[in-house]
């Protein structure tokens, strides 16, 4: 099983069978109330009936259609939706089946822009300590948790780190952005003294550090991000598998922060989690530049078997739909308030060492017991699921991401439930 303590997992299986809107069924018939869509993906609620039946329409119209020189139309449909979502500047699409393929695409089409501009000296990828870019190579190699990478060997080499914004002694208990931080950004700059900028080709982060336990970049720091990628020709890669999609109370994280990057990673909730798929859209001057040399050459020597299957393009369109019209995609910044007042009133309670929220998403932070690291994080999801609420640990921090369909009053009971399992924790 993925990510999961096999052993443990196999001796008293946790297994949902069922699912509707914000709740799964146990297979002993409990409800289970979503508190973090899914994996962070299904950001509409289960089981809806536009997706539902979109796919099994598509699956019965169209069910494949080869992805490599020839196409379907839901796939340019879906793209065009996307262009016209995305913040202005960018203007194109490639599919994918995943966020670490994403991830993939992404840094491939940063190496590859270079090399087609003339540029081929700009090879080395930044990434971020304590980030999370998939699990394949390259997502590992510019990912920064130690635990998914060092197993692995050498990785992909010139690539080089930024530090992680987390800083409790200054940030613990901010609500929003953290107020301390913006420089960190200016490690960049460092880092370009080092190489020289002649030598890099990206740098890659997550708008949020979601998976490392919702790490919230302080005020201006990914404005500075932009400033100084874009003065030395660096090219910006924001990851948005999990802030994408209405996350943030906006469309995507680029919005919320009003900082636009040269390449947009995105999966989960472009499907609402129903259908494997993910999407990496690009500037126009990006796409532009591989459009050069005889017409009759595949200008970009990249893509899978599924880029753009119809019913994951079926699955995605209905998504879009869905969120539009119940207005999903702005849904979270209506709730953002009522969900910071909600989280912020666990301060106080045993072990909690920090309490950060944006938008739709949620942090408690868990001071570890000593020498068993994880453990107390991991008994609180343990309790969480017997008392009907799914929760996410990493670490010692209990991460929450609910569907944005979810009402106050879910809210309310997410709460009380985990103010309860931490008052009783060891
Ligand atoms: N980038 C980011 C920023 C992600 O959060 C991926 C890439 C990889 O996506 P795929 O689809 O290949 O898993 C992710 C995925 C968690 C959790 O609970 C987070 C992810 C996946 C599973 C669990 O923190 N993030
Ligand atoms: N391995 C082999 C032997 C293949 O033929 C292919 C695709 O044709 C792949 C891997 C890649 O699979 P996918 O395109 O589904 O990523």
């Amino acid at each position: 099983m993925p990510f999961t303590a096999n052993r443990q997992f196999k001796k008293a299986p946790r297994m949902f069978v069922a699912a509707k809107d914000m709740h799964y069924t146990t297979a002993d018939g409990r409800q289970v109330l979503d508190g973090t869509a899914g994996l962070w993906c299904c950001n509409a609620g289960h089981a809806r009936p536009r997706i539902v039946e979109a796919i099994a329409n598509q699956a019965a119209e169209l069910d494949y259609a080869p992805a490599f020189q020839m196409g379907h139309p839901k796939a340019f449909e879906l793209a065009n939706r996307l262009v016209d979502l995305t913040p202005d500047g960018l203007d194109h699409v490639l599919f994918t089946n995943s966020g670490s393929e994403s991830v993939e695409t992404a840094l491939k089409v940063a190496l590859a822009y270079h090399k087609v501009k003339g540029e081929g000296s700009r090879t080395r990828l930044i990434g971020r300590e304590r980030g999370y870019h998939g699990v394949n190579f390259g997502g590992i190699s510019v990912g920064g948790i130690v635990t998914n990478r060092k197993m692995f060997g050498t990785l992909l080499t010139g690539v080089d780190h930024m530090p992680h914004t987390h800083n409790l002694a200054k940030n613990a208990f901010s609500r929003g952005l953290p107020p301390h931080g913006a420089d960190l950004a200016d490690e960049l700059e460092r880092i370009v003294t080092l190489h020289d900028a002649s030598t890099i080709a990206a740098v890659i982060v997550e708008p949020v550090a979601g998976s490392t336990g919702v790490l919230i970049p302080p005020a201006g720091y990914l404005q500075r991000l932009r400033e100084i990628t874009k003065k030395h020709g660096i090219l910006l890669i924001f990851d948005e598998v999990i802030t994408g999609y209405g996350r943030l109370g906006t469309p995507f994280g680029a919005d919320y922060f009003g900082v636009v990057p040269d390449i947009m990673v995105t999966a989960k909730g472009l499907t609402n989690g129903v259908i494997p798929m993910g999407a990496v859209m690009v500037s126009a001057d990006i796409h532009d530049t591989f459009m050069q040399g005889p017409e009759h050459l595949i200008e970009f020597f990249h893509g899978y078997t599924y880029s753009g299957n119809p019913v994951a393009s079926a699955a995605g369109l209905a998504t879009l739909e869905t969120y539009k019209e119940e207005g999903l995609l702005t849904r979270g910044a209506d709730l953002a308030p009522k969900w910071e007042e909600a989280l912020h009133s666990l301060k106080g309670l045993p072990h909690v060492i920090d309490v950060r929220n944006i938008g739709l998403v949620g942090a408690i932070e868990l001071q570890p017991i000593d020498g068993q690291p994880t453990k107390r994080a991991f008994s609180a999801f343990l309790k969480a699921f017997e008392q009907g609420l799914l929760i996410r640990t990493t670490g010692d921090i209990i991460a929450l991401s609910p569907p944005l369909i979810i009402s106050e009053s879910q809210i309310d009971e997410i709460v009380t439930k985990l103010a309860g399992i931490l008052k009783t924790l060891d």
